[in-house]
């Protein structure tokens, strides 16, 4: 008699939580995020027009991302991993197959775009676009000119880092790198006119010498906080994002301390990123996550990203909302010719990542 009733009372349990989980999901949405990547209202609206409280995380290498992801249950419902490394996560299982009738806004991305994402994931049937961007330099214009004195300004930017008689003078005034294998060594590759994204591991060995050379040069490591060191002068340097030397280039305005920030973009190569959304296999609450998909979508809030953060978005409906000092700066909407030299992203496999992230240990820690 006991245990029957005890079997009862387990199965109503069970099927009350079934229930409330699928009738009304928990009031609660967890998401993680690159730094610095989000305008000042972009929760505060979302939270107050669903009464869904967003709890919002940070993270600046899609290699932090991507261990978590493998690792599982990380409690988020919201990912956004660059879309080569979103290829893996969606091959291992690890994102969620997205319902597109519960994202009627889809409607707005611009087919070029997706076009281009589903290299990555076949059909669009994974990922979103959050916004893009490309990997360069940037620039303390009126420093970089005193510190190179004689030498004047290289055609091609990557010069400023990877060639010696370059970095040499400019360690005087600190250059700064970021601070991830997959961020690195692609660059170094296509310097050296290299596949960036070589499934060849002979190859590598090349960019590890180059790496080896410019290492004494180089005073930090970093993919956040160098906004703030090239706005404020503490480095002139860096090789970084696009939209992060442009916050840096607008920080320095906003601040009146003279430094004019610059975004390079080289005359040879520079290599895309296309940062996007996804709800990992395993979210709590998945539903939170498309009505968040679907808000982002809206071409206000599409632009008003941009806005913020000086990189463009996938949203067509959106531009029109982009402030014009924005869609006509260069360096965050491309030139057509500028849009030849860009490099789309790849996936590489484990054996290629591993080998990566030794060279970058050595690198790094200038063995
Ligand atoms: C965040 C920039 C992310 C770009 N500040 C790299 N995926």
């Amino acid at each position: 008699m006991r245990s029957v009733s005890n079997a009862l009372a387990a199965s109503a349990v069970s099927f009350i939580t079934l229930s409330t989980a699928y009738a009304q999901e928990e009031k609660v949405l967890n998401i993680y995020n690159w730094s610095d990547y989000i305008a000042e209202d972009t929760i505060k609206n979302f939270e107050k027009e669903t009464g869904i409280k967003v709890r919002y995380d940070l993270f600046d290498t899609n290699e932090i991302l991507h261990a978590k992801l493998v690792a599982g249950k990380t409690g988020y419902d919201i990912v956004v991993p660059s879309a080569n490394w979103a290829n893996l996560q969606i091959q291992g299982g690890l994102l969620t197959k997205l319902d597109k009738s519960k994202l009627p806004n889809l409607a707005n991305l611009d087919p070029i775009i997706q076009a281009s994402l589903a290299k990555l994931d076949p059909n669009n049937e994974h990922v979103i676009d959050w916004l893009w961007g490309f990997t360069t330099i940037g620039i303390n214009v009126q420093k970089v000119k005193a510190a190179l004195g004689d030498l004047t300004m290289p055609a091609n930017a990557w010069d400023l880092v990877f060639d010696p008689k370059y970095i040499s003078k400019l360690k005087s005034c600190g250059v700064s790198v970021l601070d991830s294998p997959s961020e690195i060594i692609p660059p170094a590759m296509q310097y050296l006119g290299k596949n960036p994204f070589s499934k060849t591991a002979g190859e590598y060995q090349e960019a590890a010498a180059l790496l080896k050379k410019i290492r004494p040069y180089i005073s930090l490591f970093s993919s956040s906080g160098y906004i703030n060191d090239l706005a404020n002068g503490s480095i002139c340097v860096a090789l970084g994002w696009s939209g992060d030397i442009n916050i840096a280039r607008q920080r320095a305005i906003d601040a009146k301390n003279g430094n004019e920030i610059q975004a390079l973009i080289p005359s040879t190569h520079a290599i895309l990123f296309f940062d996007v959304m996804a709800i990992p296999a395993d979210a709590p609450h998945p539903n939170n996550a498309y009505l968040w998909m679907n808000y982002i979508m809206r071409p206000e809030v599409h632009a008003s990203l941009s806005n913020k953060v000086f990189y463009a978005n996938p949203n067509l409906a959106a531009t029109k909302f982009v402030k014009k000092d924005i869609t006509e700066n260069k360096t965050v909407y491309l030139s057509d010719a500028d849009k030849k030299k860009m490099i789309a992203p790849e996936a590489v496999s484990s054996d290629i990542r591993r080998l990566i992230t030794r060279i970058y240990t050595q690198f790094k820690t200038g063995m």
